[in-house]
């Protein structure tokens, strides 16, 4: 299954993003307007872009705002970087003009590209000295060598004010794509097409209301596409579901918090995982995990934990991260571990004074953030795991679950 591309907006204070991010989408999702410093927190928009499919625009403040806020701002443009599969760098062609500004811009481009694939484009802001394009172009080109000066092999001329540049932006953005995006399966490698896969699915209180959660669906288109006959149930109707089938089921994926009871209950022959284990090697790098979740038995009662949940939602009892996991750590490791909990898209915290981070399934991150995010965990020389595969590793089956 592919990823919805994540795609940023970067540049100066009005270069034009806000304008271009509503050029791409054809929709008014940002607020234009002449003022410095309009954007000021990221704006994202999920798009479906024919030719490059579900995308997420994100728009960002620019990365010469300043005082306390833009600095807090310019944090937030920072933090967009590490999610983005490619980004847009918007410069206006008044830049030339200003050595220092010019000099910025290059900085940043730099410090972008090391992070992701970008796009370099020039808006064209019309003055009262030139004219025309062309005089204007000439002036500048004459000057500056760009792709050079960018170290790029091509970057696109645009004006946004005249709708001149959309096709030419997606283009680059579908070339960029084709080079990077590869195609992992979340659960596909570990069936046949005439396999039953079996999915616990427990609607508990942690359920949300009426639906389902975006690892049970997308974990079921996939297995729908493949040809796979997709059964799901809950832990308590497993036995009956179970005693239903005419065959054993080759696969049964659980929801984590229920991996003793399932495992209990499985065939001996069928081949048992959960959600947050697949999504741990779909949207990150599961052999980091396992060695994280190695490092559990060597915690002390000095050491300190950190639980991070992508989603921030209100915390109710027996919430997995919250409550579940730190009980069972005090339970089967030491009691006196600390945990601290952090929520959303950002760390806001330093990592270095942790033993171990444990991360959620990561549903709502894309797998560009997660793999910046082990980044982080191994810069600051500390180890990360997540949810599920914690749970398998505390209730001793880690050797018996598959991904
Ligand atoms: N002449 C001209 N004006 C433009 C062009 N593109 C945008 N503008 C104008 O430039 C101003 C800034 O545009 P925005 O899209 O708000 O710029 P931004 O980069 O999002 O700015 P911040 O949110 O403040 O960082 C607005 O008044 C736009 O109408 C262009 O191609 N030519
Ligand atoms: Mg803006």
């Amino acid at each position: 299954m592919i990823e919805r591309t994540h795609i940023g907006i970067f540049g100066p204070r009005n270069a034009g993003k806000s304008s271009l991010v509503n050029l791409l989408t054809s929709q008014e999702v940002s607020i234009v307007s002449n003022v410095a410093g309009t954007t000021t927190d990221p704006v994202s928009k999920p798009i479906e872009i024919n030719g490059l499919g579900a995308c997420v625009f994100i728009d960002t403040a620019g990365y010469d705002d300043y005082g306390a806020l833009g600095e807090m701002r310019v944090t937030k443009t920072k933090e967009v970087l590490k999610r983005c599969d490619i980004a847009i760098f918007l410069i206006p062609d008044t830049i030339f003009e200003d050595k220092e500004k010019l000099q910025e811009a290059t900085k940043w481009f730099t410090l972008i590209k090391e992070r992701c694939k970008t796009i370099l484009a020039i808006n064209q802001f019309r003055d009262t000295r030139c004219e025309t394009r062309d005089a204007r172009h000439e002036i500048r080109d004459a000057k500056y060598d760009i792709k050079k000066l960018f170290g790029v092999n091509e970057y696109i001329d645009i004006n946004i004010a005249q709708k001149q540049g959309r096709d030419e932006v997606l283009k680059a953005i579908g070339f960029v794509q084709s080079q990077y995006q590869q195609e992992i399966s979340i659960v596909t490698h570990l069936v046949k097409p005439t396999d039953t896969v079996v999915l616990v699915m427990p609607q508990d209180i942690q359920a949300p209301k009426g639906r389902l959660i975006l690892p049970q669906v997308q974990t079921i288109r996939e297995l729908l596409d493949y040809g796979c006959t997709t059964i799901c149930t809950t832990t308590a109707k497993l036995a009956q579901t179970l005693d239903g089938l005419k065959n054993e089921p080759a696969l049964i994926v659980t929801d984590s918090q229920d991996f003793k009871t399932v495992y209990e209950l499985k065939p001996e022959k069928t081949k048992l995982t959960s959600f947050s284990v697949l999504f741990a090697r779909w949207k990150g790098d599961i052999d980091e995990f396992i060695q994280g979740a190695e490092a559990l038995s060597s915690l002390n009662e000095n050491s300190r934990v950190l639980i991070a949940e992508a989603c921030t939602h209100a915390p109710l009892a027996e919430d997995i991260g919250r409550e579940k996991i730190p009980a069972l750590i005090h339970k089967k490791i030491n009691p006196n571990i600390k945990f601290d909990i952090v929520s959303g898209h950002d760390w806001n915290v330093d990592l270095s004074q942790y033993d171990l981070i444990i991360h959620c399934g990561a549903c709502m991150f894309n797998r560009t953030q997660m793999l910046n995010k082990i980044k982080d965990v191994k810069f600051h020389k500390t180890k990360i795991t997540n949810y599920g595969i914690t749970i398998a590793y505390l209730n001793g089956i880690i050797d018996k679950i598959t991904w």
